[in-house]
């Protein structure tokens, strides 16, 4: 494999504008730039939107860029060694495997999976349909499954598309009840906010009031005004219990939303037995407490109710969502300013219809049944799939930006799997814990040698802005962008794939033509072209000419008039709901707990990013993250010790951690982060490697879904904690 020279560092210093596409937040960021090198990285407080706001995590896009074991030319497999091949050879070989198993076992035995930074890159979301269309397999995954899934049901049963999500508007609402989110760690999800914790406090200093609803004491909860520390997994019947007093204490008062509402005497029936005294129990919240948060609630001037992983990723996570939806309408703060609001960003993926609405069930998979939404299946049945014979096995994988043997429930099955295929595929830059398995990796250029537009996170920010920025670095010779890489894959695979296509002669040189020309444009040549559908008098020059981002003002109402356009209602109980509201109520209070048992639950880290920036040695140095953390009660009932090395056991894995001993947590509850376990052969993260931690889903549990969705519940494990 290459040697990376250091990057030439002569000339004058030159300063670019561009942002940080490493989480949600996007914050904006001045680069300086001598010759190819990095010389710094500040917030850029000309950014109308971050304000300069930077986290830790900016800095060390120079580590990426820098960094000896990231990869810039294809490699293939040889055994246990990888040898540099040319991108021809390496497109012939992915296009020709692909087509082969295809040939053979039909199009289902080839499975996709696409990570998180496939929304933060737009390339990926230009350039990736060309090819992965072309694949025509049931078999797609993505961290959707083990995030956010339960948002975009929700979002497609009550307003009929799975990316109409209403956002906090946190910089005009007087109260917020935040439930499962940790924003001053993580910088916000399905709420693009940098600079949230300002944004916090202005919401303070202006008379407003912040709860947090957490298992463990949080950054976040530590400057709330209130923190309930709930028993994990007792979100769904603690927000039941809200519905219920809303509406039994006449406090519901939709407004605006009235006249689209439907089954509010349904709602009324569904949630009659989740009394706030009937709930308690299983939250940890006392009647009392769930009362008066409600009607503090439906009484505030505006107010959200916001949930984010930690009630998405449990066994209720889409009754957790629906829930939250419903009490914003209920107390008429959806789709109010200081309420929650649909975005209107300047490339509108809804309105403009390149996101469809969405479907459910519309297939199943194979081995457990489990309902596609949106195209995908859940990730946690990723592994049967590829494990258990018959036809439509999954044969062959094509990996994105993602590193599923970390990132998803009981990891090491998976990792058994992957080591089972046929043939493997990875685009990424790093051989880590997924891609060793590749038989082929492609490695794209890193971030700061493209350009980015953000495509998706808009939809989701607390302000509708517009922001392009040039690549701050040029790409250097022999790389290839994420784009050029989906591009080049989707023209040989055509080749390869040919006679499997169906169709005449003539239907099947017009789709050639059609992609060929499509993956010929760049993304900022279609971006251009997009902004010609805008709703916003903005053309490229004015975005080139404004790489600080350009203010396209406050969020707005447009929810409820866009549904009344197409005469769509609002149905407040969806069958689904309706359905397991009941076994819901059956099972509260059912719960028999193992006493020596404690609950595991995850944990954000401000200088982590999900299982990949560990290779950096500023963001991994100091305190080791990957620890343990157990209340002090459960930890003198234990004997043990700080700093003591324990085994943690659940019913797929064991793993040995450090334990932090803490009041901070609720007792019973213990928590680690997930991401760690860089300690398996084969994985060339020089840094990572010295840092490995364990990672958190080898005891996850792939049987462990949210019962409506298939969403991974990766929250609320159970497990044993001993000595070691
Ligand atoms: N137990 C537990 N598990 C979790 C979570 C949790 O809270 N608890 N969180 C879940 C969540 S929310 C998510 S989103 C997932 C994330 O899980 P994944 O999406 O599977 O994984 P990441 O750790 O984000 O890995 C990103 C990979 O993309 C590569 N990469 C980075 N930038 C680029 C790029 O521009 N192009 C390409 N081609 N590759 C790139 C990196 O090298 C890395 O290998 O993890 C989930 N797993
Ligand atoms: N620094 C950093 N930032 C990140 C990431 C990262 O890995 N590191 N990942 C990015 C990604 S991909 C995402 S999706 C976002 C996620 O962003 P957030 O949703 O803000 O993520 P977390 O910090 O995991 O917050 C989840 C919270 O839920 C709590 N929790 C666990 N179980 C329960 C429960 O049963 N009930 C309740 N009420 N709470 C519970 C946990 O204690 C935790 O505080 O963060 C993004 N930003
Ligand atoms: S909060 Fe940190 S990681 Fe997220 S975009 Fe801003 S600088 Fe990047
Ligand atoms: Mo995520």
């Amino acid at each position: 494999m290459s040697n990376h020279p250091a990057a030439p560092s002569h000339g004058p210093v030159v300063t670019h504008q561009g942002v940080c596409n490493l989480c949600e937040a996007i914050c904006g960021l001045t680069f300086q730039v001598q010759g190819e090198r990095i010389v710094s990285i500040k917030g850029n407080d000309a950014d109308p939107f971050s304000r300069g706001h930077i986290c830790p995590k900016a800095v060390a896009l120079k580590d990426v860029h820098e960094d000896p074991d990231r990869l810039r030319r294809p490699v293939r497999r040889v055994g246990t060694e990888w040898v540099e091949i040319s991108w021809d050879q390496a497109f012939d070989l992915v296009a020709r495997n692909l087509a082969e198993v295809r040939q053979q076992h039909g199009a289902n035995a080839v499975g996709i999976y696409q990570g998180n930074p496939t929304v933060h890159n737009w390339g990926n979301i230009t350039h990736s349909p060309m090819f992965l269309g072309q694949l025509k397999t049931r078999n797609r995954f993505s961290a959707t499954s083990v995030d956010q899934l339960p948002h975009h049901l929700t979002s497609y049963w009550l307003y009929g598309h799975q990316f109409l999500l209403p956002i906090p508007d946190i910089d005009r609402t007087q109260y917020m009840i935040m439930l499962g989110g940790n924003p001053l760690a993580s910088n916000g999800s399905i709420m693009t906010v940098p600079d949230v914790r300002k944004r916090l406090k202005a919401l303070q200093a202006r008379g407003g009031k912040l709860v947090v609803i957490d298992p463990r004491r949080t950054e976040t909860a530590a400057i709330a005004d209130e923190h309930l520390a709930i028993k994990p997994s007792g979100d769904a019947a603690f927000l039941l219990s809200m519905v219920h007093v809303l509406l039994n204490e006449s406090l519901a008062k939709p407004g605006h939303l009235q006249s689209l509402l439907t089954g509010l005497d349904d709602l009324k029936q569904a949630v009659a037995a989740f009394t706030p005294e009937a709930t308690a129990a299983s939250s940890g919240i006392d009647a009392d407490t769930t009362r008066r948060l409600t009607r503090e609630l439906a009484q505030a001037e505006s107010g959200v109710c916001y949930g984010r992983m930690g009630v998405s990723t449990q066994v209720n996570g889409v009754v957790c969502q629906w829930a939250i939806q419903v009490i914003n309408i209920l107390t008429g703060n959806l789709d109010k300013e200081g309420g929650t609001l649909v975005t209107h960003p300047a490339i509108d993926l809804v309105r403009t219809g390149l996101i469809g609405p969405g479907h459910v069930g519309a297939w199943h998979s194979r081995v457990r049944k489990a309902p596609e939404f949106g195209g995908e299946l859940p990730v946690a049945v990723l592994a049967e799939e590829i494990l258990t014979p018959g036809a439509g096995q999954i044969r062959a994988m094509v990996t994105s930006c993602g590193n599923p043997v970390l990132s998803t429930p009981n990891g090491q099955q998976l990792d058994r799997a992957l080591s089972q295929l046929d043939f493997m595929v990875s685009i990424d830059f790093y051989i880590n814990e997924t891609t060793r398995h590749a038989d082929i990796i492609l490695p794209p250029t890193c971030f700061v040698e493209h350009d980015h537009c953000d495509l998706i996170f808009m939809h989701f920010a607390v302000r509708n802005v517009a922001r392009y920025s040039p690549a701050i670095l040029p790409k250097p010779e022999g790389t290839l962008h994420d784009w050029e890489i989906y591009a080049g894959l989707a023209k040989r695979y055509a080749q390869h794939a040919w006679a499997l296509e169906k169709g005449s002669a003539l239907q099947r040189v017009k789709g050639m033509l059609t992609r060929s020309a499509m993956s010929r444009l760049r993304p900022d040549q279609l971006l251009a072209l997009g902004l010609r559908k805008s709703a916003y008098p903005l053309r490229m020059k004015q975005l080139r000419q404004a790489p600080q981002g350009i203010d396209l003002g406050p969020l707005r109402p447009g929810l409820a008039q866009g549904l009344s356009k197409k005469g769509r209602s609002i149905a407040l109980l969806p069958k689904a709901i309706a359905d397991e509201l009941p076994q819901l109520a059956n099972r509260m209070g059912h719960d028999r707990a193992d006493p020596n048992a404690l609950t595991l639950i995850g944990r954000r880290d401000v200088r982590s990013n999900n299982s990949w920036m560990h290779n950096s040695e500023r963001l991994v140095s100091g305190k080791a993250r990957c620890v343990l953390w157990m209340h002090t009660d459960d930890a003198a009932q234990r004997g043990l010790s700080e700093g003591q090395t324990v085994q943690i056991t659940s019913r797929v894995g064991k793993v040995d951690a450090p334990v932090f001993i803490t009041p901070d947590i609720r007792p019973g509850v213990v928590s680690l982060p997930h991401g760690w376990g860089h300690g398996r052969q084969g994985v060339k993260l020089g840094v990572a490697s010295q840092h490995p931690g364990v990672s958190l889903n080898d005891l996850t549990d792939d049987q462990l879904t949210d019962r409506i969705s298939g969403n991974a519940a990766l929250n609320s494990l159970r497990v044993h904690v001993k000595a070691a």
